[in-house]
């Protein structure tokens, strides 16, 4: 059987499309976190990992990012030579047409790989830590387009919540208003993506992937159309020291008021600055987090499969 293309100008890889066609896991993986989130050359390797993690679990990734204008859906390795190794834009839902229209490349942010993943007809996505409401939002009015595009995006996002340095609080209000399902895994506590305790605790929590799949087919039983985040902690022995955690991050508040950063290079400038502040130490933190979020998400994509089958 053919997977249909829902949307033409969406090239999904012949291994996504066949997966997706025969009920068989997928999890898609976005490309921002490589392109502006880890530094170089660690963010090849941790996306050729992340994608081996799934393979060795029976699941096909999707790595998703706009290439030479195309909105791609598993990428090959020249793809994944475009956003680990070239200089390319960030981008979120509003830069998808004029990326497209200009025939360039694009390393897509939550938002924009959540978009496109619902395109191409995937349901579970795994990323490092959602964007959400920026510290000081009520000034600047800087507030991640992943929010919005959740609120109208069916795509279950397994994250290690939000990062800290943002205004967590804000953040799950906005879940709210937008009536996004915001589900702990095994938990009731909202993770602050390097630390497993935000200090906010959640209504829901599922206490494994099943749930997480049946939450999600009443959701679809809803009739509502919003994407579902699945908030992920990282196991405790493998958490940032909390005491300098807080340290580094006072002191990389400051850096970025110094150095006048301002909209969407605010997330990778905080996180550069983060890596070398910490000796790297949030770096090694970062991706034990996003490798178990894709672990989860694999499961996840697998009881879903089990389920419709
Ligand atoms: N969280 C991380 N690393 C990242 C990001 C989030 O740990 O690289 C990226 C994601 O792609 C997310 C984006 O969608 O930052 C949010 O950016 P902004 O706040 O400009 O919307
Ligand atoms: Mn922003």
């Amino acid at each position: 059987m053919r997977y249909r293309l829902k949307v033409p100008t969406v090239n999904i890889a012949p291994e996504v499309a066949l997966a997706l066609s025969e009920n068989q896991p997928v999890v898609a993986l976005e490309s921002t976190i490589i392109s502006h989130g880890l530094p170089r050359p660690r963010n090849r390797e941790a996306a050729l990992e992340f994608e081996r993690i799934l393979r060795d679990n029976g699941v096909v990734p999707a790595t998703i990012a706009v290439i030479d204008g195309i909105p791609t859906v598993g990428l090959n390795p020249e793809g994944l030579a475009t956003i680990a190794d070239t200089d390319i834009a960030k981008a979120s839902v509003r830069d998808l047409p004029t990326l497209m229209a200009k025939k360039l490349s694009g390393a897509t942010t939550v938002a924009a790989t959540a978009h496109i993943a619902a395109q191409a007809g995937i349901r579970v996505f795994a990323t490092g830590g959602l964007g959400g409401v920026h510290r000081g939002a009520n000034e600047s009015f800087d507030e991640s387009a992943d929010l919005s595009t959740l609120a109208v995006t069916n795509v279950s996002v397994v994250s290690a919540g939000v990062k800290s340095v943002l205004d967590i609080a804000a953040t799950l209000e906005r879940l709210e208003t937008l009536s996004v399902p915001v589900v702990g895994y095994g938990t009731r506590t909202f993770p602050a993506f390097w630390l497993r305790d935000s200090g906010f605790s959640l209504d829901w929590s599922a206490a494994d992937a099943t749930e997480v799949a049946a939450i999600m087919k009443a959701h679809d039983d809803t009739g509502n159309g919003q994407g579902i985040v699945v908030a992920n902690p990282i196991p405790l022995e493998q958490q940032w020291d909390p005491a300098e955690h807080d340290r580094v991050l006072s002191e990389a508040f400051l850096a970025a008021e110094k150095a006048g950063v301002r909209g969407k290079a605010v997330t990778p400038f905080l996180l550069g600055y983060i890596v070398e502040a910490s000796g790297g130490r949030s770096l090694e933190v970062n991706l034990d987090l996003a490798r178990n979020n894709i672990r989860v998400a694999g499961d996840i994509a697998t009881a879903w499969c089990r389920l419709r089958a």
